[in-house]
């Protein structure tokens, strides 16, 4: 029981800079879109919904999270007796903006199948950014990310993040800050 609290709580600490900059987007977003309002073959090639301000401001979100997680890492830690990681600056960038990233690689494969923006998409809506994060965090810190998610975080992750994202985004639908409950 001890181990699969400590497994669950590390894998969830690990992934923190990569599940707020989606939210912190939602918060910030509005502006111009990063596709211009350009369009491919009469489909927007992003959409409204991704925008530069979103962008930079989740992913400035994520990586000052990882940043204050660094600073108490150890204390959580100790209290909680659990091994808490630390984020390297790389490793931040990579899953802040790797989240932001495979959710606009998300809208893009969405525009491409005919879905309007805010379209749901079961499955990629929920794990478009973690695929992101871990692929950047891997691209800029290969060997942090290697030791630091073991194949049983990556499980745990798979598991509880489509779960944390309906439960956070149904939240935000609620209190009136995101225009669909996904
Ligand atoms: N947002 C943003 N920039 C991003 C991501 C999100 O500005 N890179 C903001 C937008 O206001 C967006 C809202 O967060 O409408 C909700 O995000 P999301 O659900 O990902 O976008 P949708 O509007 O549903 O568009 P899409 O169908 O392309 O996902
Ligand atoms: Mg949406
Ligand atoms: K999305």
């Amino acid at each position: 029981m001890a181990g699969l609290v400590e497994l669950v709580a590390g894998a969830l600490w690990v992934m923190l800079p990569a599940y707020v900059p989606n939210n912190a987007a939602v918060l910030a977003g509005g502006g111009a879109p990063i596709d211009g309002g350009r369009t491919w073959d009469g489909r927007r090639i992003l959409g409204d919904g991704k925008t530069w301000r979103g962008t930079a401001v989740g992913t400035i979100a994520g990586v000052a999270l990882a940043v204050a997680l660094n600073a108490v890492a150890g204390p959580v830690g100790a209290g909680a007796g659990v091994d808490l990681p630390s984020f390297p600056p790389l490793a931040a960038l990579g899953l802040a903006l790797g989240a932001m990233l495979g959710d606009i690689g998300a809208s893009f494969i969405k525009r491409r199948s005919g879905r309007e923006r805010g379209a749901a998409f079961p499955g990629l809506d929920q794990l478009d950014f973690v695929v992101g994060a871990l692929l950047l965090a891997l691209a800029l810190a290969p060997a942090w990310t290697v030791e630091t998610f073991s194949l049983e975080r990556l499980a745990v992750v798979v598991v509880a993040t489509p779960l944390l994202h309906v439960l956070t985004n149904g939240i935000a639908y609620l209190i009136g800050v995101k225009n669909e409950p996904w």
